[in-house]
């Protein structure tokens, strides 16, 4: 009886070592490219916005639904403000700049629906002057 319960152990032993040989570096890949693709979806996506005299620049950038923005504005002439249009999950990304050279950084999620959503400086006559962009949700 002893003897059959070691052979049944020594048996599995082999088997189980068999099965990992051949299957164990699979699997193990299968977790790294598991691990690498959430790192790929986790890491924000960044962006940066200059205000100038008449103009933003970039004047457009795409992102994903619902992707994780890093938005960096810096003014660099005159006074301005920045704001995107009305939409429950842009509504307080909003900064003020009274000095050229101020940055402000949001960290926020793109909207779920695809579509173009504008931003502009709301200083009177600046977004007429040319101060708007538009971020591309796609
Ligand atoms: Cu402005």
């Amino acid at each position: 009886m002893r003897q059959k319960t070691k052979i049944i152990i020594l048996v599995s032993a082999i088997f189980g070592g068999i099965i990992i040989a051949l299957f164990g570096g699979r699997i193990f890949l299968h977790f790294r490219e598991a691990n690498r693709t959430e790192k790929i979806l986790c890491s924000p996506r960044e962006i940066e916005i200059q205000i100038f005299e008449g103009k933003i620049n970039p004047p457009s950038f795409k992102v994903k639904p619902k992707e994780m923005v890093v938005l960096t504005v810096t003014s660099l002439e005159g006074k301005h403000s920045f704001t995107f249009i009305d939409h429950p999950m842009l509504n307080w990304v909003r900064a003020e700049f009274e000095e050229p050279g101020e940055t402000q950084i949001f960290t926020f999620y793109a909207p779920h629906e695809v579509g173009e959503y504008q931003f502009f400086c709301t200083r009177e006559g600046h977004r007429a002057a040319g101060e708007e962009g538009v971020m591309i949700v796609e």
